[in-house]
């Protein structure tokens, strides 16, 4: 037993120059943690509540509301409990706030302080952070899917898919993924220059250029692995479709920046051609987040050959993800803390996924920071993948760093 002492909360930024949630936890026996939480662009429609201000101060998304909730909600109930048990310090947060969705204190509130707090409790027994919360569980390497292109919310250009990544199909080492991800990204790179396009990034740090079509992208992709050195065999293309940003309604999506309408039906079969023609290993959110029936028919034409991911179809909710398993909705469920709003639910969650043969992909959001929790929470439950963006601009690279270091201590 070791208790929680203090407990402090800041406004601090991300890296679309947005306000988040910044809190740091001490432990009497000398603990400390400090948690960035980090914020999406494409949030799904059933994440838990993100506390903002309102208002005309930072375009009404400044957080000092949620700090001031932390210091004044959360702190005095949270002292002089145990920093090392999190599910109960997350069960106070969770009975403290009483709502369905945490929009009382805000799912940001809440999860900086749930992270801090294991962090805290790592740092007091001198154990790293994956340790910490593999617990008696094995630590794992993660194989990354690393955002090349960007498209979507996350870049102003005229792609429709958001992200476009690839991931090293049986690597032998995380570092060895690192160096074959590099080499891609630098191919990309001099494909787009000598094509005259736009080497610019987007959020994730992938390249955002005008092209034809994202079909164009794929193209571009496959010639870069290609020029990179390596097989299609050995390294595969995944996407993040993020489709619930397409909806419009009565089954119909369009695509925004093409104006290109589909039903259900015929989006499925674009995904389906688009697999025919190119090496695709994973597609997130090819279908929309309240439409379980098409993404149990996508899951069965396609679940037999690829991983098909729920981000906002689950939004890292176990209800959501029982209502998957039943539907026969996808056959993975990305990870994003800040969806769900405490570190237990998180794990949670994962559990769930793992025991029933569901993929667990830890992702990052398109608002990061330095923080490289993420990295240790891949670790941590043995979870086998994650997304943390482009190996490029800092608050990615930072994720990848910390695996790069993780690995030489396991
Ligand atoms: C996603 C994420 C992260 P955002 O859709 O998977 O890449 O984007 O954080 O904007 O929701
Ligand atoms: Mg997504």
């Amino acid at each position: 037993m070791s208790k929680i002492v203090k407990i402090e909360a800041f406004e601090l930024f991300d890296s679309r120059a947005v306000p988040t949630v910044g809190v740091k936890v001490f432990t009497e026996k000398g603990g400390e943690g400090f948690a960035i939480v980090p914020s999406g662009a494409s949030t799904g429609a059933f994440e838990a509540h993100e506390l903002r201000d309102g208002g005309l101060r930072l375009g009404g998304k400044g957080v000092k509301k949620a700090v001031e909730h932390i210091r004044n909600l959360i702190a005095p109930a949270l002292l002089h409990h145990d920093c090392r048990s999190g599910l109960e310090t997350d069960k106070i947060m969770l009975e403290l706030d009483g709502s369905e969705n945490k929009e009382r204190l805000g799912a940001n509130s809440i999860l900086g302080v749930s992270i801090a707090i294991a962090k805290a409790a790592a740092s007091e027994q001198d154990m790293p952070l994956y340790k910490y919360l593999a617990g008696e569980n094995k630590c794992v390497m993660p194989r990354p899917m690393m955002n090349i292109l960007n498209g979507g919310a996350h870049a102003s250009n005229n792609i429709d898919i958001q992200e476009f990544m690839v991931q090293p199909v049986c690597p032998a080492s995380f570092a060895e993924s690192m160096e074959i991800c590099c080499e891609i990204y630098y191919a990309l790179r001099d494909i787009l220059k000598k094509k005259g396009l736009s080497t610019a990034v987007g959020d994730e740090g992938g390249f955002a250029p005008n092209l034809k079509g994202d079909e164009d992208a794929l193209e571009l992709i496959s010639e870069a692995i290609i020029k990179a050195g390596y097989s299609t065999d050995k390294v595969k293309i995944c996407l993040d479709a993020a489709a619930s940003e397409w909806y419009l309604k009565d089954g119909i999506y369009r695509m925004p920046k093409r104006d290109k309408k589909y039903d259900g039906e015929e989006l499925i079969a674009l995904w389906e051609k688009l697999c025919e023609d190119y090496p695709i290993a994973s597609i997130e959110d090819g279908i929309g987040e309240n439409d379980f029936e098409n993404f149990a028919l996508l899951t069965k034409h396609l679940g037999g050959k690829i991983q098909l991911v729920g981000d906002d179809l689950f939004v890292t909710n176990e209800k959501r993800l029982q209502a998957g398993f039943l539907a026969g909705a996808a056959n993975a469920i990305l990870i994003k803390p800040n969806q769900i709003g405490t570190l237990s639910e998180t794990l949670s969650v994962i559990k769930l996924a793992q025991e029933n043969g569901y993929s667990a992909v830890i992702s990052h959001r398109s608002g990061e920071s330095e923080d490289t929790f993420i990295a240790d929470l891949a670790v941590g439950v043995g979870a086998g993948q994650i997304k943390a963006g482009a190996p490029a601009r800092s608050e990615r690279v930072a994720k990848y760093n910390r695996l790069l270091m993780i690995e030489k201590e396991l």
